[in-house]
């Protein structure tokens, strides 16, 4: 089975590659071109996989990789995923985060319209939530330009499928980390930052609104839901998350603990990093997923805090040649 990953330089791209791989598929990414590579999230499985160049900013590249590589399976993961940056590239952000899901629709419609087609779409589309939990019947209210990006390409996979009769679902995936997490994330930026004062190479940790809550998971266990819903008889849509919520307040508690520190005399408050429109609470009810796909998440938010920054110490050590 030939599968193409767009965003396989990202960090869900690479784990749904090592995912792919061992299922025996062939796997194609998609890459933009730059001036430097930045392939370092893939690099160990460089010689298992085929990259094709192509943006999802440009129609007439998705067609022509599409119709060269004939996928049974094509995983849309490519976007500007950085929500402050949003605010920053309104247009950027809906030009590739919803026009490019129209893109690759548009791209598999002329080429074949049997290849299956995987939306990445997320829990920052129901923003100011209107219930709590959170499930694919929740309406959305997005908060950002990237949400506002988001709930398009969304929708205009509803609609590839109901116009057009294609295999064409969403993932909503809440959020979910990992050591391959992007410097930039919460998360990560949380437990780099730890792990860097731990090792006496940063004294504090300039940090936003620290009440926001956020359902966290572990992006390897995510990856196996994109693939299970191209394998079902029926394109549906499915919430996918731990169903457990913390603070940000709780995400640094719980990586300073993991490194005997005290997080109060480290974290300071810089108002630039607050968002002028806040989610404020991200909870997901997985019970459809869990039922029709058989998916459950295998990694606590504890589990991942200590992967994430043990991951962070050993990378740190080494870049710093320390013992
Ligand atoms: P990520 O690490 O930021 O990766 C984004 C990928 O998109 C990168 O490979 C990037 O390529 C590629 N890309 C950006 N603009 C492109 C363009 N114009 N043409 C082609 N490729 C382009 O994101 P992620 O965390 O893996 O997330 C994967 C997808 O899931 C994204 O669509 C994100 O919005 C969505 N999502 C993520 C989460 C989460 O918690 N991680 C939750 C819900 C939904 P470069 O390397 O060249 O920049
Ligand atoms: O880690 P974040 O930047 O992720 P956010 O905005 O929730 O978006 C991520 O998850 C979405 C799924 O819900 C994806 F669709 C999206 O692509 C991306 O992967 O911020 C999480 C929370 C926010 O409430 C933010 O205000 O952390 C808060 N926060 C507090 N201080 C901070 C910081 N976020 C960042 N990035 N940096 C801070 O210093």
């Amino acid at each position: 089975m030939k599968a193409l990953i767009t965003g396989i330089t990202g960090q869900d791209g690479s784990y749904l590659a090592d995912f792919l791989l061992d299922k025996g598929c062939e796997v194609f990414g998609m890459v933009r071109r730059s001036s430097t590579e930045n392939f370092e999230r893939i690099n160990h499985l460089r010689d298992r996989i085929t990259l094709v160049q192509a943006d999802l900013m440009d129609q007439v590249s998705m067609i022509k990789v599409i119709d060269e590589i004939r996928p049974a399976e094509v995983y849309n993961l490519a976007a500007m995923s950085f929500v402050p940056t949003s605010w920053d590239q309104p247009v950027l952000t809906g030009e590739v985060t919803a026009l490019g899901a129209t893109r690759v629709l548009e791209a598999i419609k002329v080429v074949d319209p049997k290849i299956k087609f995987y939306q990445a779409s997320s829990s920052e589309m129901f923003g100011k939530v209107v219930e709590v939990p959170q499930t694919e019947k929740t309406p959305f209210y997005p908060r950002s330009p990237y949400g506002v990006a988001k709930v398009y390409a969304h929708w205009i996979t509803v609609n590839y499928r109901e116009s057009y009769n294609m295999f064409a679902v969403s993932g909503i995936l809440f959020n979910h980390e990992s050591p391959r997490r992007g410097l930039e994330f919460v998360t990560r930026k949380v437990t780099y930052g730890a792990a860097k004062i731990k090792l006496g190479l940063a004294s504090e940790l300039r940090m936003g609104n620290l009440d926001a809550s956020r359902d966290w998971g572990y992006a390897k266990d995510y990856v196996q839901a994109m693939w299970l819903m191209l394998q079902q008889e029926k394109p549906l849509d499915y919430v996918i998350s731990s169903e457990r919520t913390h603070t940000v307040r709780q995400l640094v508690e719980a990586a300073f603990s993991c490194l005997d520190l005290d997080w109060k005399k480290h974290i300071k408050i810089d108002r630039r990093l607050v968002r002028p429109a806040e989610v404020d609470q991200l909870l997901g009810n997985s019970a459809k997923a869990h039922k029709e796909l058989g998916w459950y998440p295998t990694t606590s938010f504890e589990e991942l805090v200590r992967i994430m920054v043990d991951a962070d110490m050993k990378l740190l050590k080494k870049q710093n040649n320390i013992a």
